[in-house]
């Protein structure tokens, strides 16, 4: 198969890379950073091609798809993982900037780059798309709004792909992980702050990225007639908050 991953110089969009390669499989590994793409690719050998690509710049990724060699254009899974968190003000403090970007990212890129890789796949009959949700985008928390809001976008964006999408042999899920520690996630979220980020997973056993990789692994290599429209994980120690209710 050749797998094309968005946000691959990092976090689960890497172990995904490694996973599949380890498997004897080929994957197109994109992201800004080029130069963790080029150590990764280094790592992985000729079944790795790096491809700097922003999601955000439409330019960017017609440049992007353009470059690929004739021999790598036949895509059998797109894994849409490119996505941030920004951030855990309150809405009435947020940002701005910050809603932009994750909208920007999580959202418009997510679309972009499926509106760009799907037609083929329609067109041979066979594909999967496999897009990176949140249980942030199925459960509200404080801080979380604009980031969840575009989590319950790839979810929905998903499921309506499904709807397009029955009787062409291609197929879609929303993967939602939750608590996921090891990644660059919460180090960008909170701009940098490590100590900030760090303890986000203070005492716990939160989920890894070889859990995650592992997991769209399984979802692309079930037989052609079986679809995952949406699966979400948690690690064993997260559950769920009671209703916040403010008395007076
Ligand atoms: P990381 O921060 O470790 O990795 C994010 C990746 O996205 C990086 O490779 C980054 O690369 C890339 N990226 C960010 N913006 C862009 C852009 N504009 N264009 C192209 N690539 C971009 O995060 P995770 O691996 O933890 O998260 C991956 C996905 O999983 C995200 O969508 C996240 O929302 C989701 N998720 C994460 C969870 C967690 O707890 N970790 C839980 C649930 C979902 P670069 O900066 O080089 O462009
Ligand atoms: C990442 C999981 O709980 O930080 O999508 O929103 S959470």
């Amino acid at each position: 198969m050749i797998v094309f991953i968005t946000g691959a110089s990092a976090g689960f969009g890497a172990e995904m890379a490694r996973t599949f390669v380890k498997n004897g499989h080929q994957v197109v590994i994109s992201a800004r950073r080029s130069e963790r793409l080029a150590e990764l690719a280094a790592e992985l050998g000729e079944a790795a091609l790096p491809l700097e690509l922003d999601v955000t710049d439409p330019a960017s990724i017609a440049d992007a798809l353009a470059m690929l060699p004739q021999s790598w254009r036949q895509i059998d899974v797109l894994i849409n993982n490119a996505g941030l968190a920004l951030g855990t003000k309150p809405a009435q403090e947020a940002p701005l900037e910050d809603w932009e970007t994750m909208i920007a990212t999580n959202c418009a890129g997510l679309a972009r780059m499926t509106r760009a890789i799907l037609p083929a796949m329609v067109e041979r009959g066979s594909g999967l798309v496999i897009n990176l949700g949140s249980v942030a985008g199925h459960y509200p928390y404080p801080g979380g709004n604009v980031y969840g809001a575009t989590k319950a976008f790839v979810e929905q964006f998903t499921l309506n792909l499904r709807a397009d999408l029955a009787g062409t042999g291609v197929r879609a899920t929303n993967l939602a992980p939750g608590l996921c520690g090891g990644t660059e996630f919460s180090n960008v979220r909170f701009k940098g702050d490590d100590a900030a980020a760090a303890k986000v997973y203070e005492g716990t056993t939160p989920l890894t990225a070889k859990d995650i990789a592992e997991t769209a692994y399984w979802i692309a290599t079930l037989p052609p007639h079986v679809n995952v429209n949406s699966i979400e994980l948690m690690p064993t120690c997260q559950g769920f908050a009671p209703f916040n209710i403010k008395r007076v």
